[in-house]
């Protein structure tokens, strides 16, 4: 089962990537694909299309794209997608990060809902309208 993960501006310039990255590996899930990227408005677009008329799209778009990223598709080795997916969501934590529990990782280094430090796919049909929007499939590698 695969997912997107997005280590974000406010995140990738405070040098929090490795440590991130940490929190799934030390989990036993391994990386499919991994780059740094700088997101144009196009591809910010496309990820956010979810979002757009609300009143915190144009700061979602704007930060997401205004320093380089880290994304990365994780490959979940167990058997239920869905579950696979609450996983990830359980170790990033809630969108809020004033909410999110300690040990998660926007209850760790998180401060802002609006840089909330990671992104990662909420359902297997989001991580697979998303995973196209930043690799091809010969990026990325089986186990
Ligand atoms: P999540 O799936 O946890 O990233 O949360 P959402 O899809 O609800 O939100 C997408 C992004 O919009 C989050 F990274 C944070 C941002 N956001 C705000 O800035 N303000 C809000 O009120 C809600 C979300």
């Amino acid at each position: 089962m695969r997912t997107l993960i997005i280590i974000k501006p406010w995140a990738v310039s405070r040098g929090l990537v490795g440590e991130i990255l940490s929190r799934f590996e030390r989990r036993g899930i391994r990386l499919a694909g991994l780059k740094v990227v700088k997101v144009d408005r196009e591809r910010a677009e496309k990820l956010y299309a979810v979002h757009k008329g609300k009143e915190f799209y144009e700061s979602l778009i704007k930060h997401i794209t205004s320093s380089p990223v880290v994304v990365g598709v994780l490959d979940i080795g167990i058997d239920d997608p869905e579950g696979a997916i609450r996983l990830v969501r359980k170790i990033i934590g809630a969108t809020d990060p004033a909410k999110a529990e300690m040990g998660t990782i926007r209850g760790d280094f998180g401060l802002r809902i609006d840089r909330n430090v990671i992104h990662a796919s909420d359902s297997t049909k989001s991580a697979k309208y998303e995973i196209p929007i930043f690799f091809d499939e010969d990026e990325l590698v089986e186990y």
